[in-house]
């Protein structure tokens, strides 16, 4: 097929870090490649129809949550605030909070500078007085704010419950980087999963469509596509599961046979049953969710949940 060719004679371009953390992965035991890699092309919009569905509640709670609070967070946040977005901007979330805060700026912040642009642009089109300024970087460490808006009070915002995707050490160690980055006063506006009964959360991960499946195994094919793999896709089937003592979703991708294939000519031989571990979704329930605030430095000063406490949005403070 000529679109593979072309995809194959790309493969020098693939990304490093998506290389070492995919051949590191599988060679680690038990084998693991991080959440983070499942968004390109084809997984985010895996991940948007992920949203509509019925079993998926997080994106259709917390919008919920965000539209309610517009005056509360009006009146709790500065007026003249600059937006700082972590993660490229969602469609449907980032307007509420522009509408409900009216901001200075808005300065979206991603490490992928084409979902950045594409985020950035849509979001000028809307609100064509904003000054967006999207910033193109590594927001996992500290980083300095374009000085444009370094009067500004600042409010961060890490919506979607994108926090739990990172072990609970992980987790601290970015809210303390953000809170190095928006400086000391600034609010953050974060939505975190609640924990709840387990066939509800399972579901959310395994949906009857199977759509979660395929933006899991969507990871195997962008592995083809970019990293020269052999997978044999259909070798591998999703498999989500609720680990009680860690207090989170995990998926996997699990064998369905001995298979054997290569990446970047590296082999690699898996025994029917074996998984790769491609995501964490930690849960939080009331009181876990203030003490990983605080212990990232940020002191809770509200909590909202949707009527049936699926999910929860913070407001805390630097
Ligand atoms: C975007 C990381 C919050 O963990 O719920 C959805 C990703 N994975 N279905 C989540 C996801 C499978 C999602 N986050």
């Amino acid at each position: 097929m000529l679109k593979q060719e072309v995809k194959g004679g790309q493969a020098s371009l693939a990304d490093p870090r998506f290389r070492a953390d995919v051949l590191n992965g599988l060679d680690r035991r038990p084998r693991a490649i991080p959440a983070r890699w499942f968004y390109d092309r084809c997984g985010s919009e895996l991940f948007e129809q992920i949203t509509g569905l019925p079993e998926y509640y997080p994106t259709r709670a917390e919008t919920g949550i965000l539209a309610q609070i517009a005056p509360e967070l009006a009146a709790l946040v500065a007026a003249g605030s600059a937006l700082v977005e972590f993660g490229s901007g969602s469609s449907t979330k980032t307007p509420l909070v522009l509408d409900a805060i009216k901001p200075s700026a808005y300065v979206p912040i991603d490490i992928s500078g084409d979902f950045l642009r594409d985020s950035s642009r849509a979001l000028s089109a809307r609100y064509p007085d904003l000054f967006v300024l999207p910033f193109e970087a590594d927001f996992t460490r500290a980083l300095s704010l374009p000085r444009t808006i370094a009067a500004a009070p600042k409010l961060g915002f890490f919506p979607g419950s994108t926090i739990g995707n990172l072990i609970p050490h992980a987790a601290v160690d970015l809210l303390r980087a953000m809170r190095a980055s928006l400086g000391l006063g600034a609010h953050l506006l974060i939505g975190m999963d609640r924990i709840k009964d387990v066939a509800v959360l399972e579901r959310a991960y395994d949906d009857a469509a199977g759509v979660t499946a395929a933006f899991n195994s969507n990871l195997l094919a962008r592995i083809n596509r970019e990293l020269d793999g052999t997978i044999p896709i259909e070798a591998f089937r999703h498999r989500a599961i609720w680990n009680d003592e860690r207090a989170r979703i995990e998926m996997h991708l699990e064998a369905t046979r001995d298979v054997s294939f290569t990446v970047e000519g590296q082999p690699f031989t898996l025994v029917a049953g074996e998984t790769i571990h491609t995501e964490n979704s930690h849960k939080y329930g009331p009181r876990d969710a203030r003490i990983l605030l605080r212990a990232g430095g940020w002191t809770p000063i509200a909590e909202w949940t949707d009527p049936k406490g699926l999910f929860a949005v913070y407001l805390a403070q630097a």
